[in-house]
């Protein structure tokens, strides 16, 4: 599925991560970034050793914020390391947090001059945050900023299994249908 916000793309596929030819890709890593689980195991496998040694230099990376390297051996050329919130009950800032991690990234990937950029489900295996609430959050995230910023043509949403490729489908049919907010809502 697809939407377009001003002159971007916005994605939406199910597959692998760690196969996108975008410019970047977005890892769902730990403040650590020393690696993981999840899509944080299979870039740094997929992508070798050359990642890690960068992520060593950069010392770690707080909730709700990115930091970039190499992509190494993978088609993308940058691993942009977005750390998300765990989730505990939802209304300990895991919104502004999840939200935060995602324009964190779309900052990241502008000021590096890249075009386009694909992002897992951040924060919706390993730290638990239920998919039906991190959706939406996600998409509203990329949709707002790529209403203000020009500089990225396409944003790639990568779901790995069905359900979650459905619920963000069904969010991002929501979002489509709602007339575009006034700046100052936003
Ligand atoms: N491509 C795309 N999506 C994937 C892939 C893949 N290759 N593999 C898994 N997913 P998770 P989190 C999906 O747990 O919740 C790690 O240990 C997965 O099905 O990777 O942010 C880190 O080091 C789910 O929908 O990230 C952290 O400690 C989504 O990616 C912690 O897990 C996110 O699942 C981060 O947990």
């Amino acid at each position: 599925m697809e939407f377009r916000v001003e002159n971007a793309r916005v994605e939406l596929v199910q597959g692998d991560i760690t196969r996108q030819d975008t410019d970047a890709i977005v890892n769902a890593a730990n403040p650590g970034l020393m690696g993981g689980g999840g899509v944080d195991g299979a870039i740094h496998r997929a992508g070798g050793p050359e990642i890690l040694e960068e992520c060593r230099r950069l010392g770690g990376c707080p909730p709700g914020e990115a930091r970039i390297t190499t992509g190494g051996r993978l088609a993308a050329r940058y691993v942009i390391h977005a750390v998300g919130p765990v989730y505990y009950n939802g209304t300990s800032g895991e919104p502004e947090k999840l939200a935060s991690a995602y324009r964190c990234s779309l900052t990241l990937a502008d000021t590096h001059g890249l075009r386009s950029v694909s992002f897992p489900s951040i924060s919706t295996g390993n730290y638990g945050y239920p998919v039906e609430q991190a959706a939406p959050i996600a998409l509203r995230t990329v949709i707002d900023y790529l209403r203000r910023h020009p500089g990225l043509e396409l944003v790639r949403f990568v779901l790995y299994d069905t359900p979650t490729y459905a619920v963000y489908e069904a969010a991002l049919h929501t979002l489509a249908a709602e007339p575009a907010r006034p700046q100052a809502e936003r």
